[in-house]
């Protein structure tokens, strides 16, 4: 994903930032909202990492509907030292890590329209605010974010950054996580945020689940048009954190130069498989 080249719309300012406009939400645009978090609040608890559900009450604030980025922001301070911006939708990728390496977390400001509820290809207000902004209220996730934005401003200046945005794909978006008694939870974005992909990647027989392995997971195409047909799954944050946090990228891409992609449905004889995937359903939406 090298968006580079995209112009900054009028009206953003320099670090693409703009105001929220929390008093423009029509009454139709704060049902969505509603109606999204208390699916999701109503289906998560069993599903999601305890670490995400603990995170939610910042979400609770003292005015219903769609979460206002002065308040929000307050509460997350406090808690890790973030702050949520708005964007007008998806950013430079240099201009994107360094909110990030600064604590703030950019979400769009604009909701889905019910034509959408299900899916949508940019990121909207539900998937930035629901999906991300309760790990950022975890301390150890919150530096995890840091630490890729500080790395992603590294990888931009090696020019590796698909590299690095596989780690966020796969982590932040897209990662499971396993439990106390070996069991699977969900806590990437993009899971948690969808209704269907909350619980494709835990129950469906299609997608390999396999162990975190960050350079496996670096040569490892992913796509974004449809539910994943792989997900990693990491032990826990702390090790998540230790394993990225206390490793210098450089020797890493280094080694992973000539090393050709893995294919998105590969499973290697060094893969740690939770599932083996029947890889069914990606089948039958490719014969569609
Ligand atoms: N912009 N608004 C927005 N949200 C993202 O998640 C985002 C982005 N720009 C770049 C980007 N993500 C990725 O390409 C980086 O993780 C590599
Ligand atoms: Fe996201």
């Amino acid at each position: 994903m090298a968006n580079t080249q995209i112009d900054r719309p009028a009206g953003t300012a320099e670090d693409w930032t703009i105001p929220q406009g929390w008093d423009r939400y029509t009454a139709a645009e704060h049902a969505m909202w509603d109606q999204l978090f208390e699916r999701q609040a109503k289906m998560l608890p069993g599903r999601v990492a305890p670490e995400f559900l603990d995170g939610l009450d910042v979400l609770r604030l003292s005015k219903p509907g769609i979460p206002d980025f002065e308040e929000l922001s307050e509460r997350l301070m406090k808690a890790t030292g973030w702050q949520v911006v708005a964007v007008p939708g998806l950013i430079p990728d240099d201009v994107f890590f360094d909110h990030l390496a600064n604590r703030r977390f950019v979400s769009g400001n604009f909701i889905r329209t019910p034509e959408q509820l299900d899916y949508l290809q940019e990121p909207d207000i539900f998937h930035d605010v629901f999906g991300h902004v309760p790990l950022l209220a975890n301390p150890v996730f919150a530096d995890y974010m840091q630490a890729y934005g500080v790395g992603g401003q590294r990888a931009a200046s090696a020019g590796v950054i698909e590299r690095l945005s596989r780690l966020y794909w796969y982590t932040v978006e897209f990662g499971l996580v396993r439990d106390a008694s070996d069991g699977l939870k969900i806590y990437g974005a993009g899971i948690v945020s969808s209704y269907g992909e909350s619980l494709f990647s835990l129950d469906d027989p299609s997608p390999n689940r396999l162990g975190f392995d960050l350079r496996r997971l670096m040569r490892t195409k992913y796509r974004i048009d449809d539910y994943q047909q792989n997900y990693f799954v990491i032990d826990s944050f702390e090790d998540l954190l230790k394993q990225t946090l206390e490793t210098d990228f450089g020797p890493v891409y280094a080694e992973l130069a000539g090393a050709p992609d893995i294919e998105i449905d590969t499973i290697l004889p060094t893969d740690k498989v939770y599932t083996r995937g029947t890889q069914a359903y990606a089948r039958e939406q490719a014969s569609i």
